[in-house]
């Protein structure tokens, strides 16, 4: 169900980044790129969060030289993926946002499609690596794994048909992120916190295949041993809202 039909404005592409001095280039340019070629009102902003390497001076330069669309921020202490994302959501300005890694693993191709759905009119889209037409490339192994047995155990306690919930890559629109404040995960459980919360409380959404990427640079920086315990209570959490609330959160009607 779609509900509301406003077109929007602009697409804020929100894209944390910790010591990614080596990925960033190719992955804003790409956006910029694309988002330009296609007509995409937008903003880049990167949240540097605590980066040890020349990331900000990196992005400082790409906006002089060759994206004038991005709008770098610093994301004081403390630090933390989860944060940063806050900390960009209240530093952007876009009535859509969609969340990208700064590894150019999820695909600019893919965010296009969202910005088109958001327009139809959902409040949220997701992608699925896992659904006929998604596609991942050199994934590891062992986080394969761990992806979806987590990904199975979120979709048996919510019972909300999505099979790649943990995946950031998503898109919403303003209001329906608004409307799960307060944001309360500090790290890459925020990855959760939002579309489990905008699916509890009541915002629309569909879900198209979408492709991921491992990244070329750099090294992957989730620890899944230091962040089970960090899913599983923003997983709970959200699961005790959706049984026991009686609704006290939820959307209510068309304010899109
Ligand atoms: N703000 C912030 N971003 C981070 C942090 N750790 C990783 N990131 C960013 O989150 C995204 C995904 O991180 P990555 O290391 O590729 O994780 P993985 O591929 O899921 O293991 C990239 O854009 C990173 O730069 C952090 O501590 N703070
Ligand atoms: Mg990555």
């Amino acid at each position: 169900m779609i509900s509301c039909n406003k077109q929007l404005r602009l697409y804020s592409v929100l894209i944390p980044a910790r010591d990614e001095e080596e990925s960033l280039p190719e992955t804003l340019a790409d956006i910029y790129s694309l988002f330009t070629a296609a007509g995409i009102p937008h903003e880049i902003v990167v949240i540097d969060d605590g980066s040890r390497d020349k990331t900000w001076q990196v992005l400082q330069n790409l906006k002089i030289t060759s994206i004038p669309t991005l709008t770098p921020v610093q994301n004081p202490e403390p630090h933390g993926f989860g944060r940063a994302i806050i900390y960009g959501l209240d530093h952007s300005h876009g009535d859509a946002v969609v969340i990208m890694m700064a590894d150019a693993s999820d695909s600019p191709a893919d965010a296009i499609k969202y910005w088109h759905l958001l327009n139809e009119g959902w409040d949220c889209v997701f992608g699925s690596r896992f659904i006929k037409g998604g596609k991942v490339i050199n994934y590891p192994k062992v986080k394969l794994w761990v992806n979806r047995v987590a990904n199975f155990l979120v979709r048996l306690g919510f019972r909300h048909g999505l099979n790649d919930t943990t995946n950031a890559f998503k898109a919403y629109r303003r209001t329906a992120v608004d409307g799960c404040r307060p944001l309360i995960a500090p790290h890459f459980n925020l990855t959760v916190e939002i579309p489990l919360k905008a699916i509890v409380r009541g915002f629309t959404w569909t879900v198209i295949p979408i492709s991921w990427k491992n990244r070329k640079h750099g090294v992957a920086k989730l620890k899944i041993k230091e962040m089970g315990s960090r899913y599983f209570f923003i997983c709970s959490y959200v699961w005790l809202e959706k049984y026991f609330s009686r609704g006290d959160y939820k959307h209510k009607g068309n304010n899109s």
